[in-house]
């Protein structure tokens, strides 16, 4: 017999989660999924609609980073009011798996992207936006979440068939194991090979930058205009930004799909595993490194400085592994350090407003 209803397995709750939730919890909470993150407030989806919910201010106050504040794609434990017409969110199931990025600006900073994803839809558009490094940096970010990549290349109706085969080639040398597909918003055809990549009760994230054209792709996948896209005339979407927050869209097979802001730029942190996942061939040689912090820029003993040397690793190859590599250990540092800081702050406000209850 199930624990829980139909309507939650569709919105793709499963024992996985269950089995996370202490069950005394839910005799005043009930289980639902966070379907969209505005300024100050969430929709969250108990499996019979979407109302609007707020969080608890002990969720708030023992929030150490953003990463503590429910996402789109999140299981949350919820009190629901008037009628169920209004909920406050009490605590967040622990995650399946994460999407985040560092922020823009010079401050560290983590914005979650989405969780509990099964797939992550990497989009490149073919005419401009096409980038081999940069779709490099979309896999190791998605590796190291543990999440399935697909890679879409829209907008294939702007280019020779031709072209389009050399690109995916060029993919396809870079991890042949990835799902590449062409497609176009504009051609029914590709389209139902997109829609048939997506399964229901399954979530998938679409990432890419702005104007690749993502949500002209969930408005045909859902035949219906929902949301907001980049006006015809506008030659790409640089500088502006359409889709402004992240939503959870139910498709009719029951497959959910997220739609993203295009994303400016992409951080790296924490992505030691996804660059091992995306450089494979590299990562094995530095098993054999004579140290184990080797940076694999100038130590003797570096057995992938060897393998540059005797041509077994190219050297475009090599300086983007170097590249991330550096950027993910700086960033991790810095990271760790800040969240010990913001660890001993909280600490501190815990301190103080315990004080104060006390005396009262
Ligand atoms: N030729 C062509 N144009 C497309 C295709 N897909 C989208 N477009 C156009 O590209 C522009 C951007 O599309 P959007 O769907 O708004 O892009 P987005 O990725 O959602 O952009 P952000 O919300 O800013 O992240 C629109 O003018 C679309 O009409 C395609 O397959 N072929
Ligand atoms: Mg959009
Ligand atoms: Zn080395």
């Amino acid at each position: 017999m199930n624990k829980f209803s139909i309507n939650l397995e569709q919105l793709g709750f499963n024992m996985w989660f269950f089995d996370e939730i202490d069950p005394t919890k839910l005799i005043d909470h009930q289980i639902a999924r966070v379907t969209t993150v505005n300024k100050d407030t969430f929709t969250i989806n108990n499996g019979k609609g979407e109302v609007s919910a707020e969080v608890t201010g002990k969720l708030i106050f023992s929030a150490d980073s953003p990463l503590d504040y429910p996402a789109t794609g999140d299981w949350v434990l919820a009190q629901y009011f008037d009628n169920d017409s209004f909920a406050i969110i009490s605590e967040i199931v622990p995650r399946k798996s994460i999407l985040k990025r560092k922020t823009s600006g010079k401050k560290i900073e983590f914005q979650l992207i989405a969780t509990n994803i099964d797939t992550g839809l990497i989009v490149q558009s073919l005419d401009n936006n096409y980038n081999l490094r940069r779709l490099e940096r979309y896999l190791v970010m998605i590796n190291q979440s543990k999440i399935q990549p697909i890679v879409l290349l829209s907008k294939s109706d702007l280019l020779p068939a031709s072209e389009i085969d050399k690109m995916v080639n060029e993919i396809h040398d870079l991890n042949p194991d990835i799902h590449v597909l062409p497609f176009s918003n504009e051609d029914n055809t590709t389209l139902k090979h997109v829609k048939e990549l997506l399964y229901p009760r399954k979530t998938y994230c679409l990432l890419g930058s702005s104007g690749v054209g993502k949500s002209t792709l969930i408005n045909n996948l859902l035949d219906e205009v929902r949301l907001k896209t980049h006006n015809v005339r506008e030659k790409d979407g640089k500088g502006k930004h359409i889709t402004t927050r992240r939503q959870l869209i139910m498709l009719k097979n029951e497959a959910m799909i997220i739609d993203t802001p295009g994303m400016r730029e992409l951080g790296n942190f924490e992505v030691d595993t996804g660059i091992h996942n995306t450089f494979d061939e590299i990562a094995e040689f530095s098993n054999q490194c004579r140290y184990n912090d080797c940076s694999h820029t100038r130590e003797q003993g570096c057995a992938i400085l060897t393998a540059l040397k005797d041509g077994v690793i190219s050297q475009d190859r090599y300086q983007s592994f170097t590249k991330l590599n550096k950027e993910s250990a700086f960033y991790e540092m810095s990271y760790l350090e800040k969240k010990r800081k913001d660890k001993k702050f909280a600490k501190f406000v815990k301190s103080v407003l315990k004080e104060k209850k006390y005396r009262r």
